[in-house]
């Protein structure tokens, strides 16, 4: 009888805390939703909050977890996952498992925010974990302390129903031209899926470097992995290095793409192995910058042998669907021979289960509707691409190259694509650009390369903010997208961005809070 008029005290108690009218539309959230419905009231996040998932699913279970580890970075709040924990429990949120969305779709979402509870109803642990993010942004940074005895994070009420416009949203790093360890890969994962991007390819060798390592070919790390631009160390990452990234990928229900380019940009391979090379002079170690210089030999068996290896050795231990084979700027590759490697890779690929992705170069071979276009300069080449029934990825140097600066006064980064401020960066339209049919386009990719960074804080300053604009561009319809708006909200990601110590580049277009 005492505990019932405690609790009920309690209830009475949490009842009189008087929340100021809230509106969830208001909320600083990219990519910006599909439907946000806001009801003004309030979640007080507290330490009475505990986190229940769908119990059969593992899945959920990781995910409760994961949100109950990020409350804890962001606000140093214990949220007990699927347990009691030391606190009387007032406030849920649950994550589920629901068939019955408004939206059935692979990565599709519905958040519920009520005064005293919190629901993420998905079909699917993506869906789930992309919902998870939303609700991160929503958490304020700071407690209100003047509410209640106990801090409280108000989180406004109201409903959001959630879908992404594209399924393949993704970035490049290049860690050829210079190497990136396995620490800064998952510091870009942890910052990629907070935006909801769910692809992280990575360029993993070219002329200054080979960086993953093949077991069957052991020189092409300990040669080819040796040195980077500039003429320092290099280096590569090992099976289990690759495997570590691939797993931290996957519990950020991201897809690694590993790319290995070719017959092209194989300075690296061929000084390892110089029964590769096809250029007809003596390959040696390569620390500048220069590009279109470099082939296999397409007429060699023993080049097929090779490669067959690679690409069975790297997708044994890669869950994903894709393999990326380059096939860029081959300049010394005779056009017959490219055609004739290009053809004869694929069947390479689908031999061991991935489909093929190369960029648009590759659509002048007579690839099949199965795999996949990466446009990154040229539109003809995107038009063979669907005439062939291909997807296609959207990484239009001019706007989407996170390798372009930003203006003349970039201290890192190239421009001979074009200059590329945070807002032409998010002002253009994939879903019509040159005309490629919507059916044809996959997704769209923000790529990285590296010649001119080679470091954390130097990748973060070109990546950053822009890459946040090329998640909206992806998931955000393009009814719901819109420059000025997007400005504020960018604004507003300096708390987090500060707070994970990224070194973003502050332009001068946006009023960073
Ligand atoms: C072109 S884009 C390249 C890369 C360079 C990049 C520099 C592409 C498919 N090839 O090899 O790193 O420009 O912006």
């Amino acid at each position: 009888f005492i505990s019932a008029i405690i609790t009920a005290c309690q209830k009475e108690q949490k009842k009189q805390i008087d929340f100021p009218p809230t509106d969830l539309s208001k909320e600083n959230l990219i990519p910006k939703p599909l439907k946000i419905i806001a009801t003004n009231k309030t979640f007080g996040l507290d330490r009475h909050t505990a986190i229940y998932t769908n119990q059969k699913d593992e899945g959920f279970f990781e995910i409760g977890q994961f949100l109950a580890d990020k409350i804890k970075a962001k606000i140093d709040l214990d949220v007990p996952v699927n347990e009691a924990g030391t606190n009387p429990i007032e406030r849920i949120i649950y994550i589920n498992r629901s068939d019955s969305l408004e939206l059935n779709a692979p990565e599709s979402y519905e958040l519920y925010i009520n005064p005293d509870s919190v629901i993420i109803n998905s079909n699917t642990a993506e869906g789930a974990f992309r919902g998870i993010q939303t609700l991160r942004q929503i958490i304020p940074e700071q407690s209100n302390d003047t509410l209640a005895e106990q801090r409280i994070w108000p989180i406004p009420s109201g409903k959001i129903v959630d879908n992404p416009t594209f399924g393949f949203r993704g970035a490049m790093l290049d860690v050829a031209r210079h190497f990136f360890s396995v620490d800064d890969v998952k510091k870009y994962i942890d910052l990629l899926a907070y935006y909801k991007i769910n692809i992280l390819h990575l360029h993993l060798t070219d002329d200054q470097g080979w960086r993953i390592e093949i077991k069957s070919w052991p020189k092409l790390t300990e040669i080819g992995g040796s040195t980077e631009v500039g003429g320092e160390a290099g280096g590569f990452y090992t099976q289990e290095d690759y495997k570590e990234i691939v797993a931290y990928a996957s519990k950020h229900h991201m897809t690694i793409i590993p790319e290995v380019d070719m017959p092209g940009h194989t300075n690296a391979a061929s000084v390892s192995y110089p029964f590769l090379n096809g250029n007809g002079k003596t390959p040696k170690l390569y620390e500048g910058t220069r590009v279109g210089f470099s082939t296999f030999d397409t007429r060699k068996d023993t080049v097929y042998a090779f490669i067959d290896d690679v690409v069975r050795e790297i997708s044994e231990i890669t869950p994903g669907p894709y393999f990326h084979i380059g096939g860029d700027e081959s300049h010394v590759t005779k056009k017959n021979d490219y055609i004739h490697f290009v053809e004869k890779v694929e069947k390479i690929v689908q031999k061991h289960g991935k489909k093929m992705i190369g960029w648009d170069e590759i659509a002048s071979a007579e690839v099949d509707s199965s795999s996949i276009s990466q446009y990154w300069s040229s539109g003809d080449n995107a038009q063979k691409a669907v005439k062939r029934g291909m997807k296609i990825i959207l990484s239009p140097a001019k706007r989407a190259y996170l390798d372009m600066q930003y203006d003349t006064l970039s201290k890192h980064g190239l421009h001979w694509a074009a200059y590329i401020p945070v807002d032409s960066a998010y002002v253009w339209t994939p879903e019509e650009y040159e005309g490629i049919p919507m059916e044809n386009i996959l997704g769209v990719e923000a790529p990285l390369w590296s010649e001119t960074i080679s470091n954390m804080g130097e990748l973060e300053y070109l990546a950053f903010p822009r890459v946040i604009g090329y998640s909206e561009l992806s998931w955000t319809s393009k009814e719901n997208r819109n420059w000025e708006n997007y400005k504020l909200r960018l604004a507003n990601q300096a708390p987090y961005l500060d707070r994970m110590d990224v070194k973003y580049y502050a332009s001068p277009l946006i009023d960073w809070k």
